[in-house]
């Protein structure tokens, strides 16, 4: 067999989409078709920021459906969305909508997961960056709703499973219940060093180890899809979902066409990922200081990152600005920042102010005011300020990581919707001196084609052979350093 089609629902935050993947390693070719995008979002219930799963879930199956009328022979489907997002399932029914991770409820769930494991041992036993809105504290937030009686939303005691947002669409899909391995790593129960649940970490923030699937390694089988699904999509019987990359950056890790050994890479779209690629995990005191995590990666490779705030940061001002009903266009709100002359602060972008959805531009403002710097003066001011906030945010993280991990970065590939962000690029190269590629823009759907190429026998070999029909395929561009 030379080659052939697989199906990658890639579901973000802001917007998910089904891509038709054709692969021929022998030619070497790698070509894509967009076949659905819809939109995605937070929706504010009585109970907090939940996901529409079910609105999800019905738009990536009339994309399913889209991808088997264009194509019948396509061979599989990967699915792959943000990670730590869970839902919980008892006798097989969802028990109600997942919550957000951008919700509230962490706040008080971190210090009380922190009293009973502090974090240098969390970090120590787990290896992941503290982020308020891990599945840990999640799940400790859950836990502590449904003891206080009052159970808003606190189902954990009722539940029999629990499965993470890609996980649980494979199991829509298939009636099968596993928990793939790149996402799990991010819920902060998986051991670092072993790949395994920690279950002892379990039992003692009191969540029940009977809830987590068993896991599995991307190029797994989930089986075939329900019969009833086939019939829906109009997909011939026997058609296979294939674990993936399920958490969406280790699929757009995948498809970086990098020299691991002296490249780091920004997956960047609603968050800007920046790190590198190793073999081996990095928990030293320096990294935890350093807010560095240890994802797991495809092929049991390590993503040494910082999550940085990304285009959230933007997209979050224009939709304030937006909301009295005026209509803003990105591509010149951008025009007008790159013309910006004027000094514009440089905020830290990885203030915790951001994280949930408001006013943007208000909370910068109150960053300017409270660190003694003039506020941005126009939109355009704004935009300029969180472009150069984030370059300069990314050339920190960047340097951070060749220390903490000596990879002597070369140059620094740009993947995911920043990549089409000239000057969120070019201010990048030129705040680290480093060299940027950006591209491919659909790294993680092309890094979820791949795995299941890969499993299909379309392609074969190590990540480096899967990258190097990337590079063939998708030429990237290149920034050279301004010295400015
Ligand atoms: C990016 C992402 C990131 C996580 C966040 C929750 O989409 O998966 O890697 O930290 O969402």
């Amino acid at each position: 067999m030379s080659g052939g089609t697989v199906a990658a629902v890639d579901l973000g935050a802001t917007s998910g989409r089904v891509i038709l993947g054709r692969v021929d390693q022998r030619a070497g070719t790698l070509e894509l078709g967009h076949v659905a995008r819809f939109p995605n979002g937070p929706v504010r219930l009585a109970s907090g920021l939940h996901w529409d799963l079910t609105g999800l879930y019905r738009d990536l199956t009339r994309g399913l459906a889209d991808a088997f009328r264009r194509d019948p022979a396509v061979a599989s489907i990967g699915v792959d969305s943000w990670a730590v997002d869970y839902g919980l399932l008892r006798g097989g029914r969802l028990l109600g909508e997942p919550f957000h991770y951008r919700d509230e409820r962490n706040e008080a769930a971190v210090e009380a997961v922190h009293r009973v494991v502090p974090f240098e041992e969390l970090y120590r036993r787990n290896g992941l960056q503290f982020l308020p809105f891990n599945t840990v504290y999640q799940l400790a937030a859950e836990r502590d709703a449904a003891s206080d009686g009052a159970r808003p939303g606190g189902w954990l005691d009722l539940a029999d499973s629990l499965l993470l947002i890609p996980d649980l669409i494979g199991f829509q899909l298939t009636g099968a219940k596993v928990s793939e391995r790149t996402n799990a790593s991010t819920t902060g129960l998986v051991a670092v060093e072993s790949g395994e649940w920690d279950d002892e970490l379990i039992e003692r923030l009191g969540f029940g180890a009977s809830v987590f699937a068993p896991l599995v390694s991307p190029g797994e089988s989930l089986g075939g899809l329900r019969a009833g699904v086939a019939a829906d999509l109009g997909a011939p019987a026997g058609i296979e979902v294939v674990a993936v990359g399920s958490h969406d950056t280790a699929s757009a890790v995948v498809a970086v066409p990098m020299r691991a050994e002296s490249a780091a890479y920004i997956s960047c779209g609603t968050w800007g990922l920046v790190g590198v690629e190793l073999e081996h995990p990095v928990t030293t005191d320096a990294a935890r200081a350093a807010n560095f995590t240890n994802e797991g990666g495809v092929d049991g490779r390590v993503r040494f990152l910082h999550n940085v705030m990304g285009l959230w940061l933007l997209s979050e001002s224009v939709r304030w600005w937006e909301r009295d009903g005026e209509a803003i266009d990105l591509g010149g709100l951008l025009a007008a920042a790159a013309s910006v002359t004027a000094s514009v602060p440089v905020f830290d972008a990885n203030d915790p102010r951001f994280l949930a959805p408001g006013d943007m531009p208000g909370r910068i403002a109150e960053w300017c005011a409270e660190h003694g710097v003039a506020a941005p003066a126009s939109r355009a001011e704004f935009a300029r300020s969180i472009i150069e906030s984030l370059a300069e945010a990314f050339a920190g993280a960047v340097r951070t990581a060749s220390i903490l991990s000596g990879v002597d970065v070369e140059t620094i590939h740009v993947v995911g919707g920043g990549a089409l962000n000239e000057l969120l690029c070019r201010r990048t190269a030129d705040r680290s001196g480093i060299p940027v590629l950006a591209g491919p823009v659909e790294a993680t759907a092309i890094g979820n084609v791949l795995v299941q190429a890969r499993a299909q026998g379309f392609a074969r070999g190590d990540l480096e052979s899967l990258r190097a029909l990337v590079a063939a395929a998708f030429a990237p561009r290149r920034y050279e350093p301004s010295g400015r």
